[in-house]
Protein backbone atom coordinates (compact mmCIF):
# COMPACT_ATOMS: atom_id res chain seq x y z
CA UNK A 1 0.00 0.00 0.00
CA UNK A 2 0.95 3.25 -1.29
CA UNK A 3 1.29 6.15 1.44
CA UNK A 4 1.13 9.90 0.63
CA UNK A 5 4.58 11.18 -0.42
CA UNK A 6 5.41 13.40 3.04
CA UNK A 7 4.20 10.59 5.17
CA UNK A 8 6.54 8.23 3.47
CA UNK A 9 8.99 10.74 4.02
CA UNK A 10 8.09 10.84 8.31
CA UNK A 11 8.23 6.68 7.90
CA UNK A 12 11.16 6.95 6.94
CA UNK A 13 12.40 9.23 9.79
CA UNK A 14 11.59 7.14 12.17
CA UNK A 15 13.03 4.05 10.80
CA UNK A 16 16.13 5.91 9.98
CA UNK A 17 16.36 6.87 13.68
CA UNK A 18 15.04 3.22 14.51
CA UNK A 19 17.90 1.76 12.85
CA UNK A 20 20.60 4.06 13.69
CA UNK A 21 20.01 4.50 17.63
CA UNK A 22 18.84 0.97 18.21
CA UNK A 23 21.06 -1.16 15.69
CA UNK A 24 24.32 1.05 14.79
CA UNK A 25 25.17 3.56 17.69
CA UNK A 26 26.77 2.93 21.38
CA UNK A 27 23.96 4.65 23.49
CA UNK A 28 25.74 6.14 26.33
CA UNK A 29 23.18 9.44 27.62
CA UNK A 30 23.09 8.23 31.32
CA UNK A 31 19.47 8.97 31.30
CA UNK A 32 18.35 6.79 28.75
CA UNK A 33 17.49 3.03 28.22
CA UNK A 34 15.53 0.72 26.30
CA UNK A 35 12.69 -1.55 27.13
CA UNK A 36 12.56 -5.33 26.71
CA UNK A 37 10.32 -6.46 23.94
CA UNK A 38 7.47 -7.70 26.28
CA UNK A 39 7.47 -4.30 27.70
CA UNK A 40 7.32 -2.69 24.54
CA UNK A 41 4.53 -4.54 22.84
CA UNK A 42 2.38 -4.00 25.95
CA UNK A 43 3.29 -0.25 25.98
CA UNK A 44 1.31 -0.38 22.39
CA UNK A 45 -2.08 -0.55 24.27
CA UNK A 46 -5.54 1.41 24.01
CA UNK A 47 -4.85 3.39 27.05
CA UNK A 48 -3.02 5.68 25.32
CA UNK A 49 -6.48 7.35 24.17
CA UNK A 50 -8.17 6.99 27.59
CA UNK A 51 -8.92 9.31 30.75
CA UNK A 52 -8.97 8.38 34.17
CA UNK A 53 -8.77 11.51 35.68
CA UNK A 54 -9.12 10.78 39.76
CA UNK A 55 -7.75 8.00 42.30
CA UNK A 56 -8.13 4.35 42.12
CA UNK A 57 -11.45 3.56 42.49
CA UNK A 58 -12.48 7.73 42.62
CA UNK A 59 -12.46 8.74 38.70
CA UNK A 60 -14.17 11.33 37.16
CA UNK A 61 -14.65 8.86 34.19
CA UNK A 62 -16.40 5.48 33.58
CA UNK A 63 -14.90 3.01 31.86
CA UNK A 64 -11.79 2.41 34.29
CA UNK A 65 -12.29 -0.80 35.82
CA UNK A 66 -9.43 -2.15 34.22
CA UNK A 67 -7.12 0.56 34.83
CA UNK A 68 -7.76 0.90 38.56
CA UNK A 69 -6.63 -2.59 38.67
CA UNK A 70 -3.31 -1.90 36.87
CA UNK A 71 -2.64 1.23 38.53
CA UNK A 72 -3.62 -0.11 41.66
CA UNK A 73 -1.33 -3.25 40.94
CA UNK A 74 1.45 -1.05 40.12
CA UNK A 75 1.87 1.46 43.04
CA UNK A 76 1.53 -1.61 45.72
CA UNK A 77 4.29 -3.75 43.89
CA UNK A 78 6.63 -0.34 44.02
CA UNK A 79 5.64 0.24 47.39
CA UNK A 80 6.66 -3.18 48.19
CA UNK A 81 9.81 -3.24 46.70
CA UNK A 82 10.86 -0.03 47.71
CA UNK A 83 9.36 0.01 51.89
CA UNK A 84 7.40 3.13 51.02
CA UNK A 85 3.90 4.00 52.69
CA UNK A 86 2.48 5.58 49.71
CA UNK A 87 3.30 5.50 45.94
CA UNK A 88 1.55 7.57 42.84
CA UNK A 89 2.54 6.18 39.59
CA UNK A 90 0.61 9.29 37.90
CA UNK A 91 3.44 11.71 37.06
CA UNK A 92 4.19 11.62 33.85
CA UNK A 93 8.17 12.50 33.94
CA UNK A 94 10.17 12.73 37.40
CA UNK A 95 10.32 16.50 36.84
CA UNK A 96 6.20 16.26 37.40
CA UNK A 97 7.17 13.99 40.41
CA UNK A 98 9.08 16.72 41.75
CA UNK A 99 7.44 19.54 41.47
CA UNK A 100 3.97 17.99 42.45
CA UNK A 101 5.78 16.64 46.17
CA UNK A 102 7.67 20.50 46.59
CA UNK A 103 3.86 21.50 45.96
CA UNK A 104 2.50 18.95 48.65
CA UNK A 105 5.42 19.26 50.73
CA UNK A 106 5.56 23.06 51.22
CA UNK A 107 2.29 24.50 49.62
CA UNK A 108 3.40 28.61 50.68
CA UNK A 109 6.78 27.71 48.90
CA UNK A 110 9.72 28.68 50.80
CA UNK A 111 13.15 27.58 50.66
CA UNK A 112 14.39 24.64 48.89
CA UNK A 113 18.12 23.27 49.57
CA UNK A 114 19.66 21.75 46.36
CA UNK A 115 22.82 20.91 44.17
CA UNK A 116 23.58 23.23 41.86
CA UNK A 117 23.64 21.52 38.26
CA UNK A 118 27.57 22.55 38.20
CA UNK A 119 27.69 19.57 41.12
CA UNK A 120 25.47 17.34 39.42
CA UNK A 121 21.39 18.88 40.69
CA UNK A 122 18.54 18.64 37.91
CA UNK A 123 17.31 21.97 36.54
CA UNK A 124 13.71 21.10 38.66
CA UNK A 125 15.91 21.13 41.37
CA UNK A 126 17.45 24.64 40.85
CA UNK A 127 16.29 28.22 39.96
CA UNK A 128 15.95 27.96 37.04
CA UNK A 129 13.50 24.76 36.82
CA UNK A 130 10.48 24.59 38.04
CA UNK A 131 11.18 25.82 41.95
CA UNK A 132 11.23 29.51 40.20
CA UNK A 133 7.64 28.76 39.03
CA UNK A 134 6.36 27.86 42.26
CA UNK A 135 8.54 30.96 44.00
CA UNK A 136 10.81 28.94 46.21
CA UNK A 137 14.41 30.16 47.10
CA UNK A 138 16.78 27.82 46.11
CA UNK A 139 19.91 28.01 48.22
CA UNK A 140 22.95 25.76 47.19
CA UNK A 141 23.81 22.85 49.04
CA UNK A 142 27.59 23.23 49.19
CA UNK A 143 30.16 20.73 47.15
CA UNK A 144 33.06 18.81 48.39
CA UNK A 145 35.19 18.36 44.71
CA UNK A 146 37.52 15.94 47.04
CA UNK A 147 35.14 13.49 48.22
CA UNK A 148 33.00 14.27 44.88
CA UNK A 149 30.49 14.17 47.73
CA UNK A 150 28.13 17.06 49.24
CA UNK A 151 30.13 19.14 52.21
CA UNK A 152 28.63 17.80 55.21
CA UNK A 153 29.36 20.17 57.68
CA UNK A 154 28.94 23.28 54.55
CA UNK A 155 24.99 22.02 54.60
CA UNK A 156 24.90 21.86 58.09
CA UNK A 157 25.28 25.54 57.83
CA UNK A 158 23.10 26.22 54.94
CA UNK A 159 20.42 24.09 56.41
CA UNK A 160 20.32 25.60 59.87
CA UNK A 161 20.89 29.49 58.83
CA UNK A 162 18.35 29.27 55.83
CA UNK A 163 15.92 26.84 57.54
CA UNK A 164 14.77 25.37 54.08
CA UNK A 165 10.93 23.76 53.70
CA UNK A 166 12.46 20.73 51.68
CA UNK A 167 16.02 19.43 51.13
CA UNK A 168 16.30 17.86 48.28
CA UNK A 169 19.25 15.44 47.44
CA UNK A 170 20.35 12.89 44.60
CA UNK A 171 20.92 14.39 41.18
CA UNK A 172 22.05 14.19 37.57
CA UNK A 173 25.54 13.79 37.60
CA UNK A 174 25.76 10.79 40.36
CA UNK A 175 28.62 9.16 40.96
CA UNK A 176 28.91 8.64 44.61
CA UNK A 177 25.96 7.75 46.65
CA UNK A 178 24.62 11.20 48.64
CA UNK A 179 24.89 10.62 52.64
CA UNK A 180 21.29 10.73 52.96
CA UNK A 181 21.61 9.66 56.84
CA UNK A 182 23.48 12.69 57.82
CA UNK A 183 21.49 15.08 55.52
CA UNK A 184 18.68 13.88 56.95
CA UNK A 185 18.99 13.79 60.36
CA UNK A 186 20.50 17.36 60.41
CA UNK A 187 17.07 18.39 58.15
CA UNK A 188 14.82 17.25 60.44
CA UNK A 189 16.30 19.18 63.32
CA UNK A 190 15.02 22.02 61.44
CA UNK A 191 11.67 20.85 60.50
CA UNK A 192 12.86 20.44 56.70
CA UNK A 193 11.94 17.47 54.43
CA UNK A 194 14.00 15.42 52.99
CA UNK A 195 13.39 14.17 49.03
CA UNK A 196 16.01 12.03 47.33
CA UNK A 197 15.42 12.26 43.64
CA UNK A 198 16.26 8.74 42.69
CA UNK A 199 15.60 9.35 38.64
CA UNK A 200 19.11 7.68 37.59
CA UNK A 201 19.94 5.14 39.96
CA UNK A 202 16.40 3.82 40.40
CA UNK A 203 16.80 0.60 38.71
CA UNK A 204 20.44 0.20 41.24
CA UNK A 205 18.35 1.18 44.35
CA UNK A 206 15.27 -1.56 42.80
CA UNK A 207 18.56 -3.73 41.79
CA UNK A 208 19.93 -3.54 45.45
CA UNK A 209 23.08 -1.88 44.13
CA UNK A 210 22.45 1.76 45.45
CA UNK A 211 20.94 2.54 49.19
CA UNK A 212 17.21 3.07 49.19
CA UNK A 213 17.07 6.28 50.14
CA UNK A 214 13.62 5.92 52.52
CA UNK A 215 15.78 3.27 54.31
CA UNK A 216 18.51 5.94 54.89
CA UNK A 217 16.47 8.50 56.41
CA UNK A 218 14.65 10.62 52.84
CA UNK A 219 10.87 11.47 53.47
CA UNK A 220 10.11 10.89 50.22
CA UNK A 221 11.70 9.52 46.85
CA UNK A 222 10.65 10.66 43.46
CA UNK A 223 11.70 8.88 40.10
CA UNK A 224 11.36 8.58 36.59
CA UNK A 225 11.38 4.83 35.58
CA UNK A 226 13.34 5.02 32.35
CA UNK A 227 16.89 5.31 33.44
CA UNK A 228 18.36 2.42 35.32
CA UNK A 229 15.11 1.30 35.85
CA UNK A 230 14.39 0.62 32.23
CA UNK A 231 10.88 1.01 31.45
CA UNK A 232 9.16 3.49 29.43
CA UNK A 233 9.39 7.22 30.44
CA UNK A 234 7.24 7.98 33.53
CA UNK A 235 7.57 9.18 36.88
CA UNK A 236 6.93 8.20 40.30
CA UNK A 237 6.88 9.61 44.01
CA UNK A 238 7.11 7.44 47.06
CA UNK A 239 6.15 8.82 50.16
CA UNK A 240 8.02 7.25 53.61
CA UNK A 241 5.88 9.67 55.43
CA UNK A 242 2.42 8.47 57.02
CA UNK A 243 -1.08 10.26 56.86
CA UNK A 244 -2.18 13.34 55.33
CA UNK A 245 0.67 14.33 53.64
CA UNK A 246 0.08 11.65 51.28
CA UNK A 247 -3.29 12.87 50.32
CA UNK A 248 -1.68 16.83 49.51
CA UNK A 249 1.21 14.64 47.52
CA UNK A 250 -2.10 12.59 45.52
CA UNK A 251 -3.44 16.24 45.24
CA UNK A 252 -0.42 17.67 43.68
CA UNK A 253 -0.61 15.04 41.24
CA UNK A 254 -3.77 15.71 40.05
CA UNK A 255 -5.80 18.24 39.45
CA UNK A 256 -2.24 20.21 40.35
CA UNK A 257 -0.12 19.13 37.62
CA UNK A 258 -1.20 16.72 35.65
CA UNK A 259 -4.52 16.00 34.00
CA UNK A 260 -3.69 13.14 31.48
CA UNK A 261 -1.32 10.37 33.29
CA UNK A 262 -0.11 8.50 30.12
CA UNK A 263 -1.41 5.30 31.57
CA UNK A 264 -0.54 3.03 28.30
CA UNK A 265 2.94 2.81 30.29
CA UNK A 266 1.52 1.58 33.46
CA UNK A 267 1.51 -2.09 32.38
CA UNK A 268 4.89 -1.47 30.24
CA UNK A 269 6.32 -0.26 33.89
CA UNK A 270 4.51 -3.17 35.69
CA UNK A 271 6.52 -5.67 32.95
CA UNK A 272 9.34 -3.97 33.75
CA UNK A 273 9.12 -3.84 37.16
CA UNK A 274 8.76 -7.96 37.42
CA UNK A 275 11.92 -8.46 34.71
CA UNK A 276 13.65 -6.21 37.63
CA UNK A 277 11.92 -8.27 40.22
CA UNK A 278 13.79 -11.48 38.24
CA UNK A 279 17.15 -10.02 36.78
CA UNK A 280 17.62 -6.94 38.25
CA UNK A 281 20.51 -7.61 41.12
CA UNK A 282 22.55 -9.19 38.21
CA UNK A 283 21.44 -6.17 35.73
CA UNK A 284 22.56 -3.53 38.65
CA UNK A 285 25.57 -5.69 39.28
CA UNK A 286 26.95 -5.24 35.61
CA UNK A 287 26.38 -1.68 35.31
CA UNK A 288 27.90 -0.85 38.10
CA UNK A 289 31.04 -3.38 36.87
CA UNK A 290 30.93 -1.93 33.33
CA UNK A 291 31.22 1.42 34.74
CA UNK A 292 34.34 0.95 36.62
CA UNK A 293 35.54 -1.08 33.88
CA UNK A 294 34.49 1.97 31.16
CA UNK A 295 36.38 4.36 33.84
CA UNK A 296 39.54 2.20 34.17
CA UNK A 297 39.98 2.06 30.66
CA UNK A 298 39.36 5.22 29.46
CA UNK A 299 41.79 6.64 32.47
CA UNK A 300 44.37 3.65 31.05
CA UNK A 301 44.11 5.43 27.66
CA UNK A 302 44.55 8.90 28.77
CA UNK A 303 41.47 10.65 29.86
CA UNK A 304 40.93 13.06 32.38
CA UNK A 305 38.15 10.84 34.11
CA UNK A 306 36.75 12.33 37.36
CA UNK A 307 37.41 11.34 40.87
CA UNK A 308 40.29 8.83 40.23
CA UNK A 309 41.22 8.65 43.66
CA UNK A 310 37.87 7.76 44.76
CA UNK A 311 37.46 5.03 42.42
CA UNK A 312 35.19 7.00 39.68
CA UNK A 313 32.15 5.57 39.91
CA UNK A 314 29.83 3.60 42.55
CA UNK A 315 26.90 3.86 40.02
CA UNK A 316 26.00 3.59 36.08
CA UNK A 317 27.97 6.61 35.15
CA UNK A 318 31.38 7.46 34.67
CA UNK A 319 32.59 11.48 33.99
CA UNK A 320 34.99 12.95 32.39
CA UNK A 321 36.87 16.29 31.75
CA UNK A 322 37.58 16.55 28.57
CA UNK A 323 38.60 20.27 28.58
CA UNK A 324 41.94 19.54 26.47
CA UNK A 325 40.41 18.05 24.04
CA UNK A 326 37.95 21.08 23.19
CA UNK A 327 35.62 20.56 26.08
CA UNK A 328 31.84 18.93 25.88
CA UNK A 329 30.51 20.13 22.82
CA UNK A 330 33.36 19.66 20.69
CA UNK A 331 33.83 15.60 21.76
CA UNK A 332 30.84 15.21 22.53
CA UNK A 333 30.25 15.47 18.15
CA UNK A 334 33.25 14.09 17.37
CA UNK A 335 31.77 11.15 18.89
CA UNK A 336 28.09 11.48 17.78
CA UNK A 337 30.19 11.72 14.00
CA UNK A 338 31.63 7.61 15.00
CA UNK A 339 27.98 7.07 16.07
CA UNK A 340 28.76 7.36 20.15
CA UNK A 341 26.00 9.23 21.60
CA UNK A 342 26.91 10.91 25.10
CA UNK A 343 26.03 14.55 26.70
CA UNK A 344 28.40 17.39 27.33
CA UNK A 345 27.74 17.54 30.95
CA UNK A 346 28.69 20.99 33.45
CA UNK A 347 31.97 19.10 36.15
CA UNK A 348 32.04 21.43 39.65
CA UNK A 349 34.70 23.36 38.88
CA UNK A 350 33.07 25.03 35.21
CA UNK A 351 31.56 28.27 35.04
CA UNK A 352 29.68 27.94 31.63
CA UNK A 353 26.49 25.90 31.40
CA UNK A 354 27.07 26.36 27.33
CA UNK A 355 30.37 25.47 27.24
CA UNK A 356 31.29 22.82 29.80
CA UNK A 357 34.56 21.01 30.45
CA UNK A 358 33.07 17.74 30.84
CA UNK A 359 31.05 14.31 29.27
CA UNK A 360 29.06 12.07 31.27
CA UNK A 361 28.50 8.73 30.39
CA UNK A 362 26.42 6.01 31.52
CA UNK A 363 27.13 1.88 30.90
CA UNK A 364 22.87 1.46 32.08
CA UNK A 365 22.19 1.04 28.13
CA UNK A 366 25.08 -0.62 26.51
CA UNK A 367 24.83 -3.60 29.64
CA UNK A 368 21.04 -3.86 28.61
CA UNK A 369 22.58 -4.63 24.88
CA UNK A 370 24.83 -7.33 26.81
CA UNK A 371 28.07 -5.54 26.86
CA UNK A 372 30.47 -6.91 29.81
CA UNK A 373 34.10 -5.34 30.86
CA UNK A 374 35.42 -6.33 27.76
CA UNK A 375 33.27 -4.59 25.90
CA UNK A 376 34.05 -1.51 27.83
CA UNK A 377 37.10 -1.57 27.14
CA UNK A 378 36.68 -1.89 23.14
CA UNK A 379 34.52 1.23 23.48
CA UNK A 380 37.39 2.98 25.55
CA UNK A 381 39.62 2.35 22.57
CA UNK A 382 36.94 3.93 20.29
CA UNK A 383 37.50 7.19 22.13
CA UNK A 384 41.26 7.10 22.12
CA UNK A 385 41.03 6.22 17.78
CA UNK A 386 38.83 9.57 17.63
CA UNK A 387 40.28 12.08 20.55
CA UNK A 388 43.59 10.66 21.15
CA UNK A 389 44.69 9.16 17.92
CA UNK A 390 42.74 11.81 15.40
CA UNK A 391 41.60 9.24 13.31
CA UNK A 392 38.37 10.17 11.04
CA UNK A 393 35.56 9.73 12.99
CA UNK A 394 33.74 8.50 9.93
CA UNK A 395 36.26 5.58 10.31
CA UNK A 396 35.46 4.84 13.54
CA UNK A 397 32.22 4.45 12.77
CA UNK A 398 32.42 1.70 10.62
CA UNK A 399 34.04 -0.71 13.55
CA UNK A 400 31.43 0.90 15.96
CA UNK A 401 28.66 -0.27 13.61
CA UNK A 402 30.13 -3.66 13.31
CA UNK A 403 30.68 -3.78 17.28
CA UNK A 404 27.07 -3.00 18.12
CA UNK A 405 26.15 -6.07 15.32
CA UNK A 406 26.55 -8.44 18.21
CA UNK A 407 24.77 -6.52 20.82
CA UNK A 408 21.42 -6.28 19.61
CA UNK A 409 19.24 -8.28 21.24
CA UNK A 410 17.94 -6.96 24.76
CA UNK A 411 18.94 -8.81 28.03
CA UNK A 412 17.35 -9.15 31.36
CA UNK A 413 13.96 -9.02 30.25
CA UNK A 414 11.33 -11.35 29.09
CA UNK A 415 10.76 -12.02 25.15
CA UNK A 416 7.36 -12.10 23.03
CA UNK A 417 5.54 -15.04 23.17
CA UNK A 418 4.38 -15.03 19.49
CA UNK A 419 0.85 -16.23 19.55
CA UNK A 420 0.14 -13.59 23.30
CA UNK A 421 1.50 -10.65 20.37
CA UNK A 422 -1.04 -12.08 17.62
CA UNK A 423 -3.51 -11.97 19.50
CA UNK A 424 -2.48 -8.83 21.34
CA UNK A 425 -2.37 -6.68 18.14
CA UNK A 426 -5.61 -8.27 17.02
CA UNK A 427 -7.50 -6.93 19.78
CA UNK A 428 -6.25 -3.60 19.19
CA UNK A 429 -7.33 -3.66 15.93
CA UNK A 430 -3.93 -4.63 14.23
CA UNK A 431 -4.61 -7.13 11.77
CA UNK A 432 -0.67 -7.94 9.92
N1 LIG B 1 17.85 15.47 31.53
C1 LIG B 1 17.95 14.17 32.16
C2 LIG B 1 19.36 13.75 32.33
O1 LIG B 1 19.96 13.52 31.30
O2 LIG B 1 19.89 13.61 33.42
C3 LIG B 1 17.19 14.04 33.41
O3 LIG B 1 15.87 14.43 33.24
Amino acid sequence: MAYPGDLEKMLNLVMEHNKWRRRETVNLIASENVMSPLAELIYLNDLMGRYAEGTVGKRYYKGTKYVDQIEGALANAFADVLGAKYVDVRPISGTVANLATYYALAPEGGVIASLSTRAGGHISHNQVGGPKALKFRVVELPWDVERFNIDVDGARRVIEENKPRIVLLGASLYLFPHPVREIAEIAHSVGSYVIHDSAHVFGLIVGGRFPNPLKEGADVTTSSTHKTFPGPQGGLIASGLEGEVNEAISRGVFPVFTSNYHMHRYAATYVTLVEMREFGEQYADQIVRNARALAEALHANGFDVVAEGLGFTRTHQVAVDVSKFGGGEVVSSLLEDANIIVNKNMLPWDKSAVKPSGIRLGVQEATRWGMREGEMAEIASFFKSVLIDGVEPAKVREKVVEFRRNFLEVKYGYKIDAEFARGFLRDLGIFL
